[in-house]
């Protein structure tokens, strides 16, 4: 399958990440995309293309166009402020206060941000742009009836309709399943093995009977992003029974999730999709440094021939994964399992 990539990745180069009351270098880096680049050339897995350019209309199919706004006009609103730092949210509307959209930049963070680890750069909007023109590019290899791998940075799956956080800005994910649904697709599923639940992506759909969404991760009782991704989250309105998350605990083990995926994978074969998008997160990984799941790497191999099994066009979004020295060898590891089949 080909490898939809742009190395306006780049641009996404964020000195600092709050973490453990620190501000430290960010787990997500720029050096991730090269790691999976690297290994997808090793391999010879397949081509790696540029994306083409799609413009904001599929972005504003699923982003509030003042969320959009808010994302391009940040880091300018910061600088003239004269701030020393990258831009982090430091108050929010939490109980009983106004939902006003304030003006001042520091309200707005606070406004438009649902954590504050993920500091806003310069180059933050153009690869966040970028990133999402991969996943449109994706989408439509799928409409031609091909699989593709959207080799995504920054990620997406936190980012929901008018907020970013957890290292996402805009929902590469959403995006793409929105853009086939576009396209003539009547249903689309997506499943989202990324180690912490895709709270954006639920968000989005969660009021809808045609994109229907299953996540696997790390109980929010003990995991980011804490507030969303409980298994009694089913769905609202027209979207009752078409949402279903997993919830595993500390030290899961590849038997146990991958029980979970089958179930999940059960699901979206009896809703008959026209297409599966995969929210490919790595961070399972048992040395992943923010996570706390047990999958090795051969792990990764078998649970891609699983998703292939299932037997529909693919589309694989990448999302987290931070152990960075096999961040290369787990995802390509599930691409190549998938083509195995
Ligand atoms: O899938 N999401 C991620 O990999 C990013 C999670 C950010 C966690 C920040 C916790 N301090
Ligand atoms: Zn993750």
């Amino acid at each position: 399958m080909k490898t939809i990539f742009s190395e306006n990745h780049l641009l996404r180069d964020a000195k600092t990440e709050l973490f453990g009351g620190e501000l430290v270098e960010p787990f997500e880096r720029p050096s991730r995309a090269k790691y999976i680049h690297d290994r997808l050339t090793q391999t010879s897995f397949g081509p790696v293309v540029p994306p083409n350019e799609y413009g904001m209309d599929p972005i504003l199919r699923i982003h509030d166009a003042d969320f959009v706004q808010f994302l391009q006009d940040a880091w300018s609103l910061w600088e003239a402020e004269g701030f020393k730092g990258e831009a982090i949210p430091t108050c929010w509307p939490a109980r009983r206060m106004s939902d006003k959209k304030p003006n001042f930049i520091e309200g707005l963070l606070g406004y438009y941000a649902l954590a504050a680890e993920t500091a806003l750069t310069a180059g933050t909007w153009p690869a966040a742009y970028a990133s999402a023109q991969v996943a449109i590019t994706s989408a439509h290899e799928i409409l031609a009836g091909k699989n593709a791998f959207a080799l995504c940075r920054p990620p997406g799956h936190h980012a929901a309709i008018d907020m970013y956080g957890g290292y996402c800005f805009l929902n590469n994910a959403a995006i793409a399943a929105q853009t086939l649904r576009d396209n003539g697709m009547k249903r689309v599923a997506i499943v989202d093995v990324d180690f912490h639940h895709g709270n954006g992506t639920q968000d989005i759909f969660y009021r809808r009977d045609d994109i229907m969404f299953a996540s696997l991760h790390g109980d929010p009782m003990d995991a980011f992003p804490h507030f969303l991704g409980h298994a009694d989250e089913t769905g609202a309105g027209e979207g009752v029974g078409f949402n279903h998350n997993y919830p595993m605990p500390p030290g899961t083990t590849f038997d146990v999730w991958r029980r979970a995926l089958k179930d999940a994978l059960e699901k979206v074969a009896a809703y008959q999709p026209d297409a599966l998008v995969i929210s490919l997160g790595v961070d399972t990984f048992e040395t992943d440094p923010i996570s706390f799941f047990k999958l090795k790497s051969e792990d990764f191999t078998t649970y891609g021939a699983d998703i292939a099994a299932v037997n529909l066009p693919t589309l694989f979004v990448m999302e987290g994964g931070y152990d960075i020295a096999e961040i290369g060898l787990n995802t390509v590891n599930v691409l190549t399992g998938f083509e195995s089949v």
